[in-house]
């Protein structure tokens, strides 16, 4: 009872009603209380350490999951202050845990990070925590204090000696106000790496007790080191990633860029270290910079082909990332991640005009590159807004015309009607005889449908066997997709079981994957499957599918006498009748449903394939060497 009356305390009292306003209205602090709610908690702790670190003060920081489910930060900067702060007449450190919003921020370069869900401080951590315990190691001793719901139950002690630096803050959340206090392994580290690549050299550990998981991450390379990782899965156009990091005034501007053969592109931006996934000024200014200096360097160049780049041609298959550190950020939008401050819109844009200029100059080979997948996009851009409007010329002209080369089938009605997407016009021709013309309609193929290597849309349209079949189909693609359009329940390709027949599948497949996925989703999508041989013997006819089959026949069906084994070499061997019989009757046949997995599988190789990468292709066509015979290396 030797404690002074804290009751009488003014500055006192007011802290106690913060730390009780935060208990009784947490989600008001820290976002919500569920899952997300709890890892905050450890985040807001980590944010401080970080500071520290950004003030050039720590280089390590250790996150720990205890088995007793409490969580502990440490790191190795200068320590919480253990001294007198006047205003309190209390430990530094009892004020930091304990006040709203007094944080690790007396220090005036360090960022502050407002707004959002971060930066409330520790103190909130302190409240909403059952106890919490800081050891600061400071001044050649150990210090330690320990809260309970936000309140100081000891006060600060000197229990040890030790040369070296630090704060150790660790809590256990208040099980009474979160639904969870389950930490997740994943959850911690995707936010510890992320941490770790914004800031270039700081070493993070997450660890768990309990099961004994640890993952460090640190990387030297900042940025650069993120978009390799993020292009790990993806084919960079150039090895090198355009990277530039600087600072000035006070804001520092990072950026780091690297061109991938992907159609699609990715701009992550962040500002003191918030993933601003609603964008803002940052996110602006670097977009309207990296338009203009690709399109100043392509005209320099004489790259450009018929006008400006656009912004979308130069994002076209990008990787990019770029943070920010400015003094005061303004956090808006729906989810408090758009970055509001209108003079940092200026700020990024001059910074990165002038820094991606220069390193553009000094990285010819990354510059070519990525201009030159820009000019590409471009190309391709203006080709489908011209294919666009010929289609959409030629189908005003010719209304719903159906190709030339498509024996329908007399059902108008699509339930119970089927398309034999057939390979080749011998093959086609028999078909055509063969079918139950009520409900079986065909489309011949040409053997050599596309000649690729671009694989765009534009130009796969662009090709007279693949539009034919669109319009049968009656769907469109892409944008224009419309499922209710489809004209038949079932698609079936009749392809020959050799390489063309293959290399046509993949297409097929491919085509079918990228631009037209809900008929596999739907399950519309099949292969039949033609016999290799026909077999007579015993008075009866038997069809093989496959050579262990032929010889089952032969060995066991007929006692090893066959009169006679026909092989089929493709389809167009088939008789008409044959071809009924063995393929396309509904009563006999044998039919294989095409999924999304076989057309992701098409999908790679075909990009495998038809890129130009050379050792992934060499890797690829040794693995599959009996499917991708038919590519020349
Ligand atoms: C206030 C002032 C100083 C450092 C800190 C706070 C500080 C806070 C945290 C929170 C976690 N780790 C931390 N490390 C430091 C500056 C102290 C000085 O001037 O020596």
């Amino acid at each position: 009872m030797s404690e002074p009356e804290p009751e009488y305390d003014a500055e006192r009292i007011q802290v106690l009603e913060g730390l009780q306003a935060v208990r009784k209205r947490p989600a008001m602090y820290i976002g919500s209380v569920d899952e997300r709610g709890l890892h905050h908690l450890v985040y807001e702790v980590v944010d401080n350490s970080i500071d520290e670190a950004l003030a050039g003060h720590a280089s390590e920081i250790e996150v720990v999951v205890h088995e007793d489910g409490s969580v502990s930060v440490s790191d190795d900067g200068r320590g919480i202050p253990v001294d007198t702060h006047e205003k309190y007449d209390l430990p530094a450190v009892e004020v930091v845990m304990t006040q709203l919003h007094a944080g690790g921020k007396f220090d005036s370069k360090s960022y502050q990070i407002s707004g959002g869900l971060h930066g409330v401080g520790v103190s909130v951590v302190n409240a909403l925590s059952d106890w919490t315990e800081v050891e600061v190691r400071r001044d050649g001793g150990v210090h330690r204090i320990k809260f309970e719901e936000g309140k100081p139950v000891e006060t600060l002690e000197r229990v040890g000696e030790t040369d070296e630096t630090g704060t150790t803050v660790r809590f256990e959340p208040d099980s009474e106000i979160f639904e969870t206090t389950e930490f997740s392994f994943t959850t911690l580290e995707n936010r510890l790496r992320e941490l770790a690549f914004l800031n270039k050299g700081l070493e993070i550990t997450l660890r768990d007790e309990g099961t004994g998981e640890e993952a460090t991450h640190r990387y030297d390379g900042g940025l650069r080191e993120y978009v390799e990782y993020l292009n790990e899965t993806k084919t960079p156009l150039h090895d090198d990633v355009i990277y530039f990091d600087s600072e000035e005034d006070g804001v520092e501007v990072e950026v780091a860029i690297q061109a991938t053969k992907e159609y699609s592109g990715s701009v992550h931006s962040f500002a003191n270290n918030i993933n601003t996934r609603e964008g803002g000024t940052h996110l602006s200014g670097f977009k309207a910079a990296l338009t203009r200096v690709v399109n100043d360097y392509a005209e320099e160049h004489n790259l450009l082909e018929d006008g400006k780049l656009k912004g979308q041609d130069v994002r076209e298959g990008l990787t990019a990332v770029i943070s920010v550190m400015v003094p005061e950020p303004q956090f808006e939008g729906q989810t408090k991640t758009k970055l509001g401050n209108s003079e940092v819109r200026g700020t990024v844009e001059t910074r990165v005009n002038r820094e991606l200029s220069t390193f553009m100059e000094e990285n010819p080979d990354a510059a070519q590159a990525m201009t030159m997948k820009a000019v590409e996009a471009a190309r391709a851009r203006r080709a489908a807004k011209k294919a666009r409007e010929l289609q959409r010329r030629k189908s005003a002209l010719e209304s719903t015309s159906l190709p030339g080369k498509l024996a329908d089938c007399q059902r108008r009605e699509r339930e119970g009607s089927e398309i034999f997407v057939v390979e080749g016009d011998s093959a086609g021709g028999s078909a055509k005889q063969a079918r139950k013309r009520e409900t079986q309609a065909v489309l011949p193929l040409r053997g050599k449908i596309l000649n690729v290597e671009k694989h765009r849309l534009d130009r796969v349209l662009e090709n007279d066997e693949i539009r034919a079949l669109i319009t049968a189909l009656g769907t469109g693609v892409g944008d224009e997709f419309d499922i209710d359009e489809l004209r038949y329940d079932s698609i079936i390709l009749l392809l020959d079981a050799d390489v063309d027949g293959a290399h046509i599948r993949t297409l097929l497949l491919t085509l079918l994957y990228r631009h037209m996925r809900p008929l596999l989703e739907e399950g519309h999508v099949y292969a039949a499957q033609p016999p290799l041989y026909r077999i007579r013997g015993g008075g009866s006819t038997y069809d093989a599918m496959t050579e262990q089959e032929r010889t089952r026949i032969v060995e066991e069906e007929l006692g090893g006498k066959a009169d006679n084994v026909q092989r089929f070499k493709g389809l167009g061997e088939m008789t008409p009748e044959q071809l009924w019989q063995t393929t396309m009757n509904p009563e006999n046949r044998v039919l294989h449903r095409l999924t999304v997995e076989d057309a992701k599988e098409a999908d790679r190789m075909f990009s495998v394939l038809m890129g130009e990468k050379v050792e992934p292709r060499k890797e690829f066509i040794k693995e599959h060497a009996d499917e991708a015979d038919w590519v020349d290396i």
